[in-house]
């Protein structure tokens, strides 16, 4: 293999423009560290009694899992004590938690700790999500800027290898675990989406609580395309879709009398639209760029539509054009 360049090595020299070079190499190497920890206990989760639920439930009424808790307190741990950090959000903490300690500007972090968690009882890939926002005077606030603002959006995933994907906005770049020396080494740079409308990623057996309009546009989509890949964890279906095109569907879903998003803006939409336009792709919310929409609360969840362009424009098409 050709130059193993690590993630520190890469990051200083990819960012020696950036005025905030030495805080976004900080706190990117420190969002690595959680992820070769949490790498560590995924691999054991069997052994560790990791299995199952922890009891509790999070802030959308869902059974949280001991390994979701326990990676909150992996990345909780690490972040809060980087000193250019100043605010955290989790999807595992109902509130902001402010590890400010008095400092005024700096920079706040969202992150989904275990995404897909549900996944790890059968051994299937699950990640972690994490957004990097600039803050100045107000952490609550400074939560609601819309993707577009984030300094920084990374996820690691735990698959058949542990890879870390980030974007700093000049391109999307992976990182594969060396589990021999614990390095993060640089396995892809500048990775651009291919036009391929390969498969189509969406849950099937939510289909009769879409809009008809959805579930019309999907059923022309899915016969346009042809196959149909979804393993129930955001991450992984996202990076199946980033190497190998074609297109991922949360839609909103019958609830009540309403319908509603089950994806949350702040800790895996918003990173998570930020690297696929990175990457030359699209990103819907309610289709809107989602890297322009700004949440309205915390812990809001939206209905995510992205993908190859191609392949997100003929699904605009079909939902959105008036035959
Ligand atoms: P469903 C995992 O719980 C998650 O938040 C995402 O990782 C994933 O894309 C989605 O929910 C799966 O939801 O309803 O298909 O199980």
């Amino acid at each position: 293999m050709g130059n193993q360049q690590t993630l520190s090595h890469y990051l200083l020299k990819h960012l020696e423009d950036s005025e905030i070079q030495s805080e976004l190499v900080s706190i990117i190497t420190d969002i690595a560290t959680a992820g070769k920890k949490i790498s560590h206990e995924v691999q054991r989760s069997g052994l560790l009694d990791l299995h199952g639920a922890h009891g509790g439930q999070n802030v959308h009424d869902e059974e949280v899992q001991k390994l979701d808790d326990r990676s909150n307190e992996i990345v909780k741990s690490i972040l809060s004590s980087n000193e250019h950090i100043i605010g955290l959000a989790s999807e595992e903490e109902s509130d902001i938690v402010d590890t400010s300690n008095g400092k005024l500007a700096g920079f706040i972090v969202a992150f989904d700790p275990l995404d897909g968690s549900s996944n790890i009882d059968i051994n299937a890939s699950v990640g972690s999500i994490f957004s990097v926002l600039p803050s100045w005077s107000d952490i609550r606030k400074d939560f609601l800027q819309p993707g577009r603002s984030q300094l920084a959006s990374i996820y690691v995933l735990y698959g058949s290898s542990t890879v870390l994907v980030l974007t700093t906005g000049s391109g999307v770049h992976e990182f594969t675990l060396d589990p021999d020396n614990g390095e993060f080494i640089l396995t892809m740079e500048n990775i651009r989406i291919p036009e391929s409308s390969k498969y189509v990623s969406y849950n099937e057996g939510n289909r009769s609580k879409f809009r008809g309009s959805e579930a019309q546009a999907i059923k022309k989509l899915v016969k346009d395309i042809g196959s149909a890949r979804y393993m129930g964890a955001l991450v992984a279906d996202l990076h199946r879709t980033l190497i190998k095109g074609g297109i991922f569907l949360y839609p909103a879903v019958k609830k009540g009398d309403g319908y509603v998003g089950k994806l949350r803006m702040q800790y895996e939409v918003k990173p998570m639209a930020q690297i696929i336009v990175e990457a030359g792709g699209m990103a819907l919310i309610n289709n809107e760029d989602a890297t322009s929409v700004a949440p309205d609360e915390l812990h809001e969840k939206v209905p995510f539509v992205f993908g190859d362009s191609k392949t997100v424009k003929k699904y605009q098409s079909y939902r959105y054009d008036k035959k």
